[in-house]
């Protein structure tokens, strides 16, 4: 993404070309999505298209597909209206049902809690067409499959569920009664990035929020505004303009440390930037967030960025160049107390809080990215952060197409995100089999997120293995690509009782740091038994002490993530009136109360921030 430099890409091709060309069958590939995604569109002038949105219910795909199975030129997306009292049209989205952006549908409708198929959404808008000024149309997320159509015509089509992605509307839209339209799909396939089997809910549709941003006809599309590896006062990145007029002076100004200093783009609208500052570091005791301004001639925008160094060394991670120990937990992107997908900043802001109480530091935002709130509210918190794309258990190792839509998303997720200082660690994939077909394709998403962004610490949540009956083993050959080891083991709850926990010696192939990146029990709170009956609270909380026995054993651990701060649905967790289609391991339940085991974690938080570096 950092590369491309062309202009942004939109297909505007006629329902006539693309049934000629056979497009609208074809998965675009991913890679041609969307070069030229808008960073901090929040800097920005926006329009929310959030709030109801007419949907159709498509489980046939018949507002795409004609009967023939073949795309259809009339389909829903041209949002048709009969015109005589004879015309024949089988939908009408004005007087179907409506759905709130941003929101997974499936706890909007209680039919729809387990659909997983196609659904038709469209708003209608105004908008007064301003001279020199370019629209965009911005979506925070969709779950899994988009494809985006405006006033009938196809804008493109995106996949992956959890990053953004936006589209150049400007010479499309008008100034009454536009009519955008998505088709969104979230069936699941076996080369999808996740593939068919997860541990948490399909929820569908347009999860985050949309809306129209405004441009300048040439403007600071994108940058990259960081401290250099290994530096605590040079900063260099790069920034990336988008229009007609690519070559122009561009200045970069800190007001508060009185910076301000001018680059010239070249004829791609490009241009590297480097400069010695003199800043108070970002940290979890102080998380200290800069005003930039990027002015170029045409355009101004302004963020809040934070600046840090992050590194490992040996087995240690070092924050600002001093050691540091990461106190996490595990979140899913659930919503506390209403459930469903969290999309909000209250949900952002009490997951966070949340972790905060339990001492931490850290979060590992799992299984996917995160809406954007989340990243921001952490860096405003000074709550560091694990990002990881959903390369999740059994994915198509040899498809070419995979590969390509697993690297699009984490381009997504980079260019979304890299300027936040609270990322620090990108994480590639979750527990994937050892092979070689794997270790290829996850070197070359290292290679990618490392050219991206030479930054941040990579890292991967593996597995590990039994070498004797009381020895831990973590050697995967991944190991060697990565500058912080994941590891995820459940001893005391898949494996044995939590007593096995104390006779085990932990053993890495590496001289580098470990995350715990996974441990947990299941308990519904309020289960109440002795310590040895599963899914109670004493099981959960036994569990936890036997695991923080262990984990203080091991020398070369600097992190641990408990599975997970709050219960959470899935699919593969059917036992009646224990799980009732949630996973239970959380540390809180879904209605926000706290279980013994919770109690477990935060005091050896505590105690971890009396002895340890913060
Ligand atoms: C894991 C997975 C996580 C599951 C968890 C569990 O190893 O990474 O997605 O939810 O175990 O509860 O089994």
């Amino acid at each position: 993404m950092s590369c491309s430099r062309s202009r942004t890409f939109i297909v505007r091709s006629t329902v006539f070309a693309a049934l000629c060309l056979g497009l609208l069958a074809v998965v675009t590939p991913a890679s041609a999505q969307h070069p030229t995604l808008i960073a901090n569109t929040d800097g920005r002038k926006t329009i929310s298209l959030d709030g109801q949105w007419q949907t159709i219910i498509d489980p046939y795909e018949t507002g795409y597909y004609d009967y023939r199975y073949q795309p259809s030129a009339n389909g829903y997306f041209k949002d048709a209206k009969p015109r005589t009292k004879s015309d024949l049209i089988e939908y009408d989205f004005d007087t179907s049902e409506s759905l709130t952006v941003p929101g997974d549908w499936n706890t909007q409708r209680e039919r729809l809690l387990l659909y997983e198929g196609t659904i038709w959404y469209r708003k209608s808008f105004d908008y007064q067409r301003k001279p020199n000024t370019r629209l965009f149309v911005y979506f925070g997320a969709a779950n899994y499959l988009a494809d985006v159509y405006l006033n009938g015509e196809k804008l493109g089509r995106h996949e992956g569920g959890f990053t953004p992605f936006n589209f150049d509307i400007t010479n499309l839209v008008r100034d009454k009664s536009n009519s955008l339209i998505v088709k969104v799909d979230n069936k699941r396939r076996r080369d999808a990035v996740p593939t068919l089997i997860t541990d948490w809910w399909n929820y569908g549709g347009l999860t985050r929020q949309v809306k129209l941003v405004e441009t300048p006809a040439t403007f600071v599309q994108d940058y990259f505004i960081q401290l250099q590896k290994g530096s605590r006062n040079q900063v260099s990145g790069w920034l990336r303009l988008n229009g007609d007029k690519l070559s122009q002076r561009v200045t970069v100004r800190i007001p508060e440390a009185g910076i301000g200093k001018s680059f010239s783009t070249d004829a791609n609208g490009y241009a590297e930037i480097s400069f010695n500052a003199d800043l108070t570091l970002w940290s979890p005791n102080n998380p200290k967030l800069y005003d930039v301004v990027i002015e170029a001639e045409t355009d101004r925008v302004q963020d809040q960025i934070g600046f840090r160094s992050i590194e490992s060394r040996g087995t240690e991670i070092l924050l600002n160049g001093r050691p540091i120990f990461l106190r996490g937990v595990c979140i899913h992107e659930e919503a506390p107390f209403r459930g469903g997908r969290a999309y909000s900043r209250e949900d952002a802001i009490t997951l966070l809080g949340w972790a905060k109480e339990l001492g931490a530091n850290f979060v590992r935002l799992a299984h996917y990215p995160h809406n954007e709130l989340m990243i921001k509210e952490a860096d405003k918190l000074g709550i560091m952060i694990w990002s990881e794309i959903p390369v999740y258990w059994t994915i198509l190792w040899e498809s070419p197409a995979t590969l390509e839509n697993a690297r699009n998303q984490l381009s997504e997720m980079i260019t979304r995100d890299k300027n936040r200082a609270a990322v620090i660690v990108w994480s590639m994939a979750n527990e994937t089999p050892v092979g070689d077909a794997r270790l290829l394709f996850l070197k070359k998403l290292i290679e990618h997120a490392r050219s991206l962004d030479p930054g941040r610490l990579i890292s991967a949540a593996m597995e590990r293995h039994y070498t004797d009956e009381k020895t831990q083993m973590i050697d995967d050959p991944l190991g060697e690509y990565l500058d912080v080891l994941g590891c995820n083991e459940y001893v005391g709850w898949y494996d044995g009782l939590p007593e096995k926990t104390d006779r085990l010696e932990w053993k890495m192939k590496y001289q580098k740091p470990l995350i715990m990146s996974e441990f947990g029990a299941e308990a519904p709170y309020g289960n109440h038994g002795d310590p040895l009956t599963r899914w109670t609270e004493e099981y959960q909380e036994n569990f936890y002490q036997h695991q923080v026995s262990m984990l203080k054993r091991i020398s070369f651990l600097r992190g641990t993530c408990p599975w997970i701060l709050m219960d959470f649905r899935s699919p593969r967790r059917p036992l009646p009136g224990i799980q009732d289609f949630h996973n239970r391991k959380g540390l809180i339940s879904d209605r926000g109360e706290k279980k013994k085991a919770f109690y477990v974690m935060q005091k050896y938080y505590h105690e971890l921030e009396l002895t340890l570096p913060k």
